[in-house]
Formats: C-alpha cells, structure tokens, sequence
C-alpha cells in the first residue's frame, strides 16, 4: 500500500471504526477479502448516511459533504488495493510460469524398431553380403503363382478354404513369398541369387500362429548348385542370425512339392532342446521349369523361415501376440537392439 493513502487518511476526519477498515485494506492479498472488506466499509458509510436525517437541518449539509468525502476515499483506496492484488498474482502466475531454457529435455519420445524389423534387417545384411538380391511383390497373388507354378497339386489340403483365404474374385492372400521367386526367376536368367521377405497369410489363429506373418525365402539358381552349397549357406546364414559361431543344427528329411530333396533344420537351443526353424530344398525340375529355366542345364535350392519364429527365439519372446500388440513397454525393450 502507498504511504500517500495514510497522510491523506489524517487529512479526512473519520470515526475509528472506518479507520480501522480502512487501515485493514492494505493487509488484504485476496480479491475475496478485498471485497468483503469492501462490503463491512461500504455498510458503515451507507449506516452513517442513514443517520444524517436525525442531524439538525444546519449540520447536515457539512455532515452529507464528509461523508461524501470518506465514501470517494474508501473507493479509491479498494480500487487502489484490488489494482495492486491483481497485479502481485499476475507476478506470482508468471514466476511460477517461468519456462527454464537451461533444463535438460526431457528425454526424447522417438519410435523404436519392432523387434520383426530388427530382425528383417538383420537377415537382409547377412543375405546382402552373401550377393543376394532383395525383392517384393503382390500379397494378392494367383492361383497360378501361389500353388501350381510352385507344383502344389489341385487337390492339396493347403489350397483348402479353412487353410487359404480367397478372394471374391478367386485370387488368394499369398500363403508363403514363394510366387514372388518365380515372377523374379520367370524374368532373369541365371545366376539368379534373391530373398523375398514379406506378409504371408493363413487361415490360423492360436497361441502360437496368426493369421497373418512374416516370412522370407530365398532361391539360388545356378549352373552346379548342389545341396552341399545349401548347407553351407544355411549353416553360415543360423551361425550369424543368432551370433553363435558354434551353433549346433540338424537336417532332417521332409517333403515340400516344389523341392527335392527336402529337409527342415532345427537348432540346438541353450536348453538343449532342438528347434525347428526352417525348410530347404533342390528346386523341383518342374517348378525350375515354370520358371523358364532348363532343369537339365541349371540346379538350385531354395529356403524358407518365419521372421517371427527368428524373432521369438533371438530374443526370448515366449507369446507370439506379444509381437503384433504393439505395447510401447514391449517395443522400448528393442530400443538401440540390433
Ligand atoms: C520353404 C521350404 C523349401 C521355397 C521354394 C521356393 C521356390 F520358389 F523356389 F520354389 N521358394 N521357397 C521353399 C522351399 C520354401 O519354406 C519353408
């Protein structure tokens, strides 16, 4: 409160009551003790002018004209004092507002890689330094290109309607990435050296498989490719995907239509329990063929895996929904994984 206000308060006579209010106002810091204040003088002015008409008719003029006098001045100095509360709560808002340029952020919200990506890459720059190629392609595909070029026969389970999801217009959502190696071999000549990652799809939907997955798989066409090269890519690709130069793995025998031989290939996990993780075989004559490449001139072999399954095993991930439920608790854990 400005000491102005007090030398005027001794120029104005008032009763002690009125005194007293008035010398409260410069305590107030809230505007709602300022106006309730404002109400306890304003009552004493407004009671004290009640009281003028039972003053002799002489003395009222005088009476009426100080009243008057004290009624501005209380006005003027709860105006004064509300002007000078506004203000020190609007400093007190902007202090306690006070952005600090000199903070260290606070910590970035940047995405991470999905821990499928993680490992698509992964199998990408193994592959990319072996000279192999990397392509995509429709994950609508034909019947031509998803069963028969591939010489999977008009009556095979997979091609059932409870296994495959169909089109209305009888294409299908590709089952494997297969069909795609044979639109890139149908075009090329050998050598001819790809891996096809990508959506596939499956009537499927449990604990451990989802409709739809990530898959890749790779051909080598090549004049005198045998199945000794298979193993060694093979070998080599498991021995660097999961870090361990040691790795233990096994071919067993299998049937695929558009490979013979067959085998699958497990791996031996830290527990000692084998692991199936993916199928490989010579290239079909036939498929070869479909492929326009001349079964008696050229050989190859071709590999398939779930970068799901990779994923699941390289970084100990036990429930497959956990992959496609996008939890960021989950997906911060791969932050800077590679
Ligand atoms: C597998 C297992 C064995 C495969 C075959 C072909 C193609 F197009 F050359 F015929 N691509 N991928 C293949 C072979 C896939 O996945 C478990």
């Amino acid at each position: 409160m400005l000491a102005s206000f007090f030398i005027l308060l001794e120029a104005i006579p008032m009763d002690t009551l009125l005194q007293d209010l008035l010398n409260q106002l410069s305590n107030t810091n809230k505007i709602h003790d300022l106006d309730q204040l404002k109400s306890k003088i304003l009552g004493h002015i407004s009671s004290q002018m009640k009281g003028m008409k039972d003053l002799p008719i002489e003395s009222r003029k005088e009476f009426g004209a100080k009243i008057n006098q004290q009624k501005n001045y209380a006005e003027d100095l709860i105006l004064k004092q509300r002007e000078y509360i506004l203000k020190q709560e609007q400093q007190r808002k902007l202090a306690s507002e006070t952005i600090d340029v000199t903070l260290s952020p606070r910590g970035n919200n940047l995405g991470t890689l999905h821990p499928i990506s993680l490992s698509l890459n992964r199998m990408q720059d193994i592959f990319g330094q072996l000279g192999f190629d990397v392509a995509d392609g429709p994950e609508i595909e034909t019947d031509y290109y998803n069963f028969k070029a591939l010489n999977i026969p008009d009556n095979h389970p997979a091609r059932a309607m409870q296994d495959t999801f169909y089109t209305s217009s009888n294409n299908v959502l590709r089952t494997h990435t297969s069909p795609m190696q044979v639109r890139y071999a149908e075009k090329r000549k050998p050598p001819i050296k790809v891996i096809v990652p990508g959506r596939v799809y499956r009537v499927d939907m449990d604990a451990t498989h989802s409709p739809m997955f990530h898959q890749m798989e790779g051909l080598w066409i090549e004049k005198g490719i045998s199945f000794a090269n298979l193993k060694g890519l093979v070998i080599e690709f498991l021995r660097k995907f999961f870090d361990d130069e040691s790795l233990e793995l096994r071919f067993r025998a299998s049937f695929f239509s558009f490979t013979e031989p067959s085998a699958e290939v497990d791996i031996k996990s830290k527990s000692g329990k084998w692991l199936e993780v993916m199928g490989c075989g010579m290239v079909h004559p036939s498929v070869l063929r479909y492929m326009n490449i001349d079964p008696n001139e050229y050989s190859g072999f071709a590999f398939g895996m779930g970068i799901d399954r990779f994923t699941m095993i390289r970084y100990g991930i036990n429930d497959l929904r956990l992959m496609f439920e996008n939890d960021l608790d989950f997906l911060n854990q791969f932050r800077g994984e590679m």
